[in-house]
């Protein structure tokens, strides 16, 4: 947020291209310079007045039922693409120590792990989003539909999102079209886990 109180698209710490082949340079842009900059303008403008504005996003997530649905879609657009950007990056590694532990414990494995959130990510119908959530030391996954997000004060499961997956057509159709396992498939070769581990608090 800017000293105008307005909301601003957040720099990627990577270039559009760096997730090659796993993710275009193109749907990489347009989802980040478009999609995610239409969701700031709208929410900037839903707030424009209100009590809200100035308020911070996870403020305003969390008292997002008593809003309107103007500033829930956009709000969880804004937090949900700058926690995406987050936890994307050229890959190659995988869980270690007590993130993998985690893993382990509340999945049996990493690949059961794989195969589960693969499993939610296919079975959301329409948009939305599959996430990895902290509940108070258990790792689950979970489905939101459109932006919404674990965070939200209705959320039906509430916790700390540390790995999340963009599942609107918007993401992933320039490239795989209907083809929604391919792309769940290429996600894991381009996930940040360091930040994943930090976010799960272990590093
Ligand atoms: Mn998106």
């Amino acid at each position: 947020m800017n000293a105008n109180n307005m909301f601003e698209l957040p720099k990627l710490k990577y270039s559009y291209d760096a997730l090659e082949p796993y993710i275009d340079a193109k749907t990489m842009e347009i989802h980040h310079m478009k999609h995610h900059q239409t969701y700031i303008d709208k929410l900037n403008k839903a707030i424009a007045g209100t009590e809200w504005e100035g308020k911070s996003i996870e403020e305003i997530l969390a008292n997002v039922s008593k809003l309107d649905v103007a500033i829930r879609n956009n709000a969880g657009g804004h937090w949900n693409h700058s926690f995406f950007w987050e936890i994307l990056s050229t890959g190659g590694a995988s869980p270690e120590g007590e993130l993998l532990e985690a893993i382990n414990k509340s999945f049996g494995s990493f690949e059961d792990f794989k195969k589960k959130f693969e499993e939610s990510a296919l079975g959301v119908f329409g948009s939305g989003w599959t996430w990895l959530i902290n509940e108070n030391g258990e790792l689950k996954i979970i489905n939101t539909k459109l932006q919404d997000n674990p965070l939200m004060d209705d959320a039906p499961v509430k916790g700390v999102p540390i790995l999340g997956l963009d599942v609107w057509e918007h993401a992933y159709y320039l490239k795989y079209q209907n083809k929604r396992a391919d792309y769940i498939t290429a996600f894991w070769n381009v996930i940040n886990w360091q930040k994943v581990a930090e976010l799960y608090g272990s590093k």
